[in-house]
């Protein structure tokens, strides 16, 4: 059965591999972010090799009013939303509390946390309103631990696993699945962002082993969607072979 897919930022990494993913099985996408031209790329390629209907929507997840009104405004036969994957996140920075950057700090806790929320606030109703729905939020080993020097980045993370667990205990009378995949080293532009377009810094973060790609996150979000109506995925921690934990790595280099 085709469903219909909400991905926030979908414009680069794990959420363009989950559209792909989804694409490629057939699924509609509703893709979010705050680039519109990779938006309306990524909906060109994907409508043309697949045959799937795609809707963008753009706006900025840490925006509460953007956010509801994007929803609100969704065309009604693409109200009816299937899956949404809370994807959209990002690190900024990576220093001691003590000389940490407050507006990292805010942009952190305010896209990975209170976007996130708000996104979600704006999709349950109608999930619980059909009885049927599936939330898959992208955690971190950043939400299983803590690491030197990423205090905000990880309290976010940890925010992400205590909300999956709320939403899943709130909605759980409704039949909604709530899914939490926590990656660890995942190579997308996530380290770029995090060092604020230091090429050469984040490509130092992946440099002496085989990270995760995108497409294995996007493969195991999949899976969790294809299971029957009495199985959910509570939580998923997937590590590249060559990372034991958020600073254990075994590098070659
Ligand atoms: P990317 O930087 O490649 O992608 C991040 C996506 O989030 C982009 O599409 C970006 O879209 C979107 N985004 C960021 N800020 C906003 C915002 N304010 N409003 C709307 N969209 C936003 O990184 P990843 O694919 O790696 O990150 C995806 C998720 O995976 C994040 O939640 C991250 O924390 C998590 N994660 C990543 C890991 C890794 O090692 N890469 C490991 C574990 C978890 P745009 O800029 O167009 O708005
Ligand atoms: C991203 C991976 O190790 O930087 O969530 O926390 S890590």
């Amino acid at each position: 059965m085709q469903k219909t897919v909400l991905i926030t930022g979908a414009t680069s990494g794990i959420g363009l591999a989950c559209a792909g993913k989804f694409a490629e099985n057939g699924h509609r996408l509703i893709i979010t972010g705050r680039r519109k031209q990779r938006l309306e790329e990524t909906k060109q390629q994907l409508t043309e090799k697949f045959g799937i209907p795609v809707l963008t929507l753009n706006f900025d997840i840490r925006n509460q009013q953007a956010v509801q009104e994007a929803i609100e405004n969704i065309p009604d036969n693409w109200q009816n939303i299937d899956i949404l994957i809370n994807n959209a996140g990002l690190a900024a920075g990576l220093d001691p509390v003590q000389t940490g950057i407050i507006d990292d700090w805010e942009r952190m806790i305010d896209t990975n946390v209170k976007g996130l929320l708000y996104i979600s606030r704006a999709v349950l109703p109608g999930m619980i309103e059909r009885k049927k729905g599936h939330v898959i939020n992208i955690g971190s080993i950043a939400g299983k631990e803590v690491y030197p020097n990423g205090n905000v980045y990880c309290a976010s993370k940890h925010a992400v696993d205590a909300i999956t667990k709320g939403i899943r205990i709130d909605t759980v009378k409704y039949g909604i699945k709530v899914t939490q995949i926590a990656p660890g080293a995942v190579e997308t532009e996530f380290s770029v962002v995090r060092f604020k377009g230091d090429q050469e810094k984040a490509d130092s973060v992946y440099k002496g082993f085989e990270p995760l790609h995108p497409e294995n996150i996007a493969e195991v979000a999949y899976y969790t969607s294809t299971l029957p109506d009495n199985v959910n995925i509570n939580d998923l921690v997937i590590m590249p072979t060559a990372q034991a934990s958020a600073t254990i790595l075994h590098k070659e280099l």
